[in-house]
């Protein structure tokens, strides 16, 4: 009957050993360690420790990045930052999922436990019509230890929960905030260079097309330059055609004047030589040279007419003194000789029998004295002598006569 009774309370104490190990279980996934409870707390706190250490770490990196101006810096960082962030979540997500695993197994542990409890009660009120008090006190003392226990991890757990949730906040916050502030920073400094580059941009599109402005006025001015200078050229090459035209026809006519002058120089030799010839030609006839005229003397007498109807016969004319030099040549002839002056047609009024008027006159001392009543129309020459030796006479007078003919050369 012992043994019985026996049976049914070994059978009791081995549920309720199984019953503390459900609730070690319990608390083993509650604070997340797969250890005895008793070395959970430090293990978490070396957890803690170190999320104390990446926060600081953190914070560290925040605010020495203050001072980092660079972009590329400060996006490896943020790059870097979001990286650990993506951790921290991760770590957040799997330590979330975790207690909800923990609070899913707690719940199951209280029921689990409530249901013990109640089982415990049932036993312990059993035991109390058994003898087995010894063994219920010592299993109370357990529970009591478990129970310690028990709260101690929920203390710890709840305390770790907490502090995990405020690095995360903190976290969150300040890293977020801070980094955001940094960002908004960057942002608006990349946006007034930004403005900066569009205000520069700008200038240098107005100064591009100012200048392809000018470049375009320029292009046209060279155009019509060089459309001005290929006209001056072809002006140029006409002008000079012509010019070489002009040349060649002023070459020509110079060597057709070369050629007249060589002619005439030609003549001219030639009608010196024969001029010469016939100075000496009439040198033996009777005519004299002297100064671009022959004169002929008469050897014999006639009227003044008489005379100058020879002088006409033989191609020339009574002389006409022309200058004082012909008149001093007068002087070497042999006395009173016809000279081709005379008032015929209108008395008093002398003319040269070229028809010339008298202009310089070589009248002796009281001549002309010829008159209306005193008829003397002819003149001529006498005493060699005198230097003025003109005289008029009646031209029937018989003289001397001197005829003249010039020479063109
Ligand atoms: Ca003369
Ligand atoms: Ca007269
Ligand atoms: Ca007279």
């Amino acid at each position: 009957m012992e043994m019985v009774a026996h049976e049914p309370e070994k059978s009791a104490f081995s549920d309720s050993t199984d019953d503390a190990t459900v609730r070690d279980d319990a608390l083993r996934s509650r604070s997340g360690e797969d250890s005895e409870v008793p070395t959970a707390a430090p293990e978490t706190e070396a957890r803690c420790k170190k999320l104390t250490e990446e926060r600081d770490e953190l914070e560290r990196k925040l605010k020495t990045s203050d001072t980092e101006a660079r972009c590329k810096k400060l996006t490896e960082e943020r790059d870097e930052l979001e990286r650990k962030l993506n951790i921290s979540v991760s770590q957040y997500n799997s330590l979330t999922a975790e207690r909800d695993e923990l609070e899913r197994k707690l719940k199951t542990s209280v029921s689990q436990y409530n249901s013990l409890t109640e089982e415990r009660d049932e036993l312990e009120r059993k035991l109390k019509t058994s003898d087995t008090e010894a063994r219920c006190k010592n299993v109370t003392e357990e529970r009591d230890e478990l129970e310690r226990k028990l709260n101690i991890s929920v203390s710890q757990y709840n305390s770790l929960t907490a502090e995990r949730d405020e690095l995360e906040r903190k976290l969150k916050t300040s890293d977020t905030e801070a980094r955001c502030k940094k960002l908004t920073e960057e942002r608006d400094e990349l946006e007034r260079k930004l403005n900066t580059s569009v205000s520069q941009s700008k200038s240098l599109t107005e100064e591009r097309d100012k200048l392809k402005r000018i470049n375009s006025d320029t292009e046209a001015r060279c155009k019509k330059l060089t459309e001005e200078r290929d006209k001056l050229e072809r002006k140029l090459k006409t002008s000079v055609s012509e010019a070489e035209a002009r040349c060649k026809k002023l070459t020509e006519e110079r060597d057709e004047l070369e050629r007249k002058l060589n002619t005439s120089v030609s003549q001219y030799n030639s009608l010196t030589e024969e001029r010469d010839k016939l100075k000496k030609a009439m040198n033996t006839t009777g005519w004299v040279y002297f100064s671009n005229s022959v004169y002929y003397i008469s050897s014999t007498k006639k009227t003044w007419q008489g005379s100058r109807d020879d002088c006409l016969q033989k191609g020339a004319d009574l002389m006409i003194i022309n200058s004082k030099e012909e008149q001093d040549f007068t002087r070497h002839l042999k006395g009173h000789v016809w000279i081709g002056l005379s008032d015929r047609e209108t008395e008093g009024t002398w003319k040269w029998v070229d028809g010339t008027p008298l202009t310089t006159s070589y009248w002796a001392i009281n001549e002309p004295d010829g008159s209306e009543y005193r008829e003397e129309d002819c003149v001529k020459v006498m005493h060699h002598n005198m230097e003025r030796n003109w005289n008029d006479k009646p031209c029937d007078e018989s003289n001397f006569w001197i005829c003249e003919m010039k020479l063109l050369l």
